[in-house]
């Protein structure tokens, strides 16, 4: 197991679009499991593929505080939203900052597990807003890019 180093804002990298996953194999079994080792120890509640340097289409993600809820989607796609929250969002490649972020309450997307069979799920709050900004990051989005208002300093807040 192996924890791999998290790009941040200013690489170029976080900004190209990811490529399909065409097949499972040991390569990519390895970047999944290294993805998640890399987000529980940042404490972070999801992370996509090229945030550790990697252009293909895949995130994990564990919005539970037991990390009971692990998942891994490849190539998601998402099928309907719904709804509407406005909430603190940050970033693993923005580090020390957040803001807020208008997202969709509800998402459904389909996606292929580690085992590259089709699975759709809908989910809520948090975890609809996990999706939605890891999905964002396959396609070089980052949350600064849809942000409510100005990006706040976490350590200016404290005082
Ligand atoms: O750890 C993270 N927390 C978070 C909080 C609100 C909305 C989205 C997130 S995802 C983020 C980890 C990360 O950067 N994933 O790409
Ligand atoms: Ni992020």
């Amino acid at each position: 197991m192996a924890s791999r180093k998290i790009r941040t804002m200013g690489d170029e990298i976080l900004r190209k679009v990811a490529k399909p996953v065409t097949e499972m194999n040991l390569r990519n079994k390895m970047l999944i499991k290294d993805m998640f080792e890399t987000m529980y120890k940042a404490e972070g509640v999801g992370l996509a593929a090229p945030q550790v340097g990697v252009l293909k289409r895949i995130f994990v993600m564990d919005c539970s505080a037991d990390k009971s809820r692990a998942m891994a989607l490849i190539n998601p796609e998402i099928l309907e939203t719904e709804g509407e929250q406005t909430g603190d969002e940050g970033c693993l490649s923005v580090p020390g900052k957040h803001a807020t972020v208008t997202r969709p309450m509800k998402v459904t997307v389909r996606a292929l597990n580690e085992q590259m069979e089709e699975f759709t799920m809908t989910v809520e709050g948090l975890e609809a807003r996990c999706v939605l900004h890891e999905n964002d990051h396959l396609d070089g989005i980052l949350y600064p890019d849809k942000a409510d208002g100005p990006l706040i300093d976490n350590e200016a807040e404290e005082e």
